[in-house]
């Protein structure tokens, strides 16, 4: 069936949508043996499309296909010819690009802009960049030949459904390894879209299988016995229970969890740039960022006039209709989301912080929360501690850059932060101090496939981009 959005602006005309989608298993979509499930437009409320749900059967289905096509043919493929396989993935999601970016703004509310301009092409990047090392992978630094592992269990969210999909996929085909990814419940379309890239690219049927469901697919996926690499994104808190179901098991594991980040304005900082900087950092994807800069830490002397540019910036910032190029923050994606930073913002008001927001008129329908501000945050406050992957900032001052840094490794996180200052030193400085994974200078939220990206402490382990993700997809070599 050709989908039809109410409003039918001209872009939703390059998406066609299926009344119903079945999983993906060993090359072919099939019906899958739980209830199925509706997915949903969050900016509108619409149901979009029927997904099937995968159970316990299902996930032993898509795991033996991903073996067959492990040992019979992925595995003792040779590198260049994987690598020509993903470069012509790669080009796909390029020919694909507008129709990927629109249907994940439908599946997920981000704005269409953000989706265009960086989901979809850093997406393709991830590709291309692996496609290259895959007839190079004795140059990775883990022996003269590493093995690929076998099976690799993938679990990702919502916030990122492509890209998400792309990180995780791309540097475990190009190492050699067959995959069953379940993308999350709110967001399963772009991952249908790229099981039928997978046909158009003539991925060897078993190579790429999708299994969609809810939390309990994930579950089965993770504790299947033949898997042998379990790769998570997600919140901390399924992380751990991951860590738990593999525990004793001789399969790896990579968690990529959640974070508090810190973005910290020095008085020498560009401050116009700062404020860019620091309304990317928590606005990007409705702050639905695992690196969200969400704790701004500003010198005590430039604090008025920055909080004064970022509120006028700010009010310059449009809400709403997601398709729209020109809106800057869109829909939240899932009411249980809405809920949570509903929850956590009237605890800030509670605890004595002080609120504030730009004028903005939200929507009728649909799942929406205006970019927000907390002023007279303290460090004991739980909107400074918890993370809330939501649009609001909370922000606390100091004095010295040894205060600074203080309260920035104060959480149990430590995946990102960022540092605005005029002189390298001090930031060279601070950056050597701060438990973060990434360190971002005189920048926000800037992701390169070049680069390895992970946490520390409760953000998890291991790091995916770069030389460093290939390893958590191979078997170092002694020779
Ligand atoms: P989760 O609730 O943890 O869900 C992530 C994925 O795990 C979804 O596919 C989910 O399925 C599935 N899942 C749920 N319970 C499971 C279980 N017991 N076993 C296996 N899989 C299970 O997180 P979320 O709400 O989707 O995403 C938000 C969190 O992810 C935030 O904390 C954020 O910081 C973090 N995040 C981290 C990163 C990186 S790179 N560190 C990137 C993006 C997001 P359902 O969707 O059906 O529940």
């Amino acid at each position: 069936m050709v989908f039809e959005y109410a409003p039918a602006p001209e872009s939703t005309s390059v998406v066609h949508l299926e009344k119903s989608y079945g999983l993906f298993v060993n090359g072919e979509f099939v019906d899958g043996r739980g209830q199925g499930f509706a997915t949903v437009n969050p900016a509108t409320e619409e149901v979009l499309a029927e997904v099937a749900e995968a159970d316990a059967r299902d996930v032993d289905d898509a795991v033996k296909a991903a073996r067959r096509a492990h040992s019979r043919v992925w595995g003792p493929m040779s590198g260049a010819e994987r690598g020509k396989y993903l470069f012509r993935i790669a080009r796909i999601i390029q020919e694909r690009a507008r129709e990927i970016a629109v249907l994940e703004t439908l599946d997920n509310g981000k704005p269409i802009k953000e989706a265009r301009d960086v989901d979809v092409p850093t997406a393709a990047a991830h590709f291309f960049y692996h496609a290259g090392w895959a007839d190079k992978l004795e140059h990775a630094g883990l022996g003269t030949s590493p093995r690929s592992l076998g099976v690799a269990a993938q679990v990702i969210p919502w916030n990122f459904p492509f890209l998400m999909l792309a990180w995780k996929l791309a540097p475990a085909l190009a190492c050699g390894n067959t995959v069953v990814l379940k993308p999350a419940e709110t967001t399963p379309l772009s991952a249908l879209l790229f099981a039928e890239i997978c046909q158009q690219a003539d991925l060897p049927p078993g190579v790429v299988n999708i299994l969609t469901g809810a939390g309990a697919t994930g579950q089965a996926l993770v504790g299947h016995d033949d898997v042998d690499k379990v790769a998570f994104t997600g919140s901390t808190e399924v992380g751990k229970a991951i860590a738990r179901t593999v525990a004793g098991t001789t399969k790896k594991v990579t968690l990529e969890l959640g974070g508090k980040a810190a973005n910290i304005v020095y008085d020498d900082a560009p401050l116009d740039q700062a404020v860019e900087g620091i309304v990317d950092g928590i606005f990007f994807n409705q702050g639905h960022v695992c690196c969200a800069g969400s704790r701004l830490l500003v010198q005590e002397s430039v604090a008025e006039d920055v909080l004064e540019r970022l509120k006028r910036r700010m009010s310059t910032l449009r809400v709403g209709d997601p398709l729209d190029k020109n809106t800057d923050v869109g829909a939240i994606n899932s009411p249980e989301q809405l809920a949570r930073i509903r929850e956590l913002a009237g605890i800030g008001e509670a605890e004595g912080a002080e609120r504030w927001s730009p004028a903005c008129e939200l929507p009728e329908r649909g799942y929406w929360f205006a970019p927000t501000i907390f002023t007279g945050v303290t460090q004991a406050h739980r909107i400074a501690r918890e993370e809330i992957f939501g649009p609001v900032l909370s922000v606390l001052t100091f004095r010295t850059p040894k205060e600074a840094v203080e309260k920035a490794n104060n959480t149990p996180y430590g995946l990102s932060a960022g540092v605005w200052s005029d002189k390298g030193s001090r930031t060279l400085w601070t950056a050597a101090r701060l438990r973060a994974g990434v360190v971002w200078s005189n920048t926000f939220n800037k992701f390169d496939p070049t680069s390895p990206f992970g946490g520390y402490q409760e953000s998890g382990y291991g790091r995916e981009g770069g030389r460093h993700g290939l390893a958590a997809y191979m078997e170092e070599s002694v020779r």
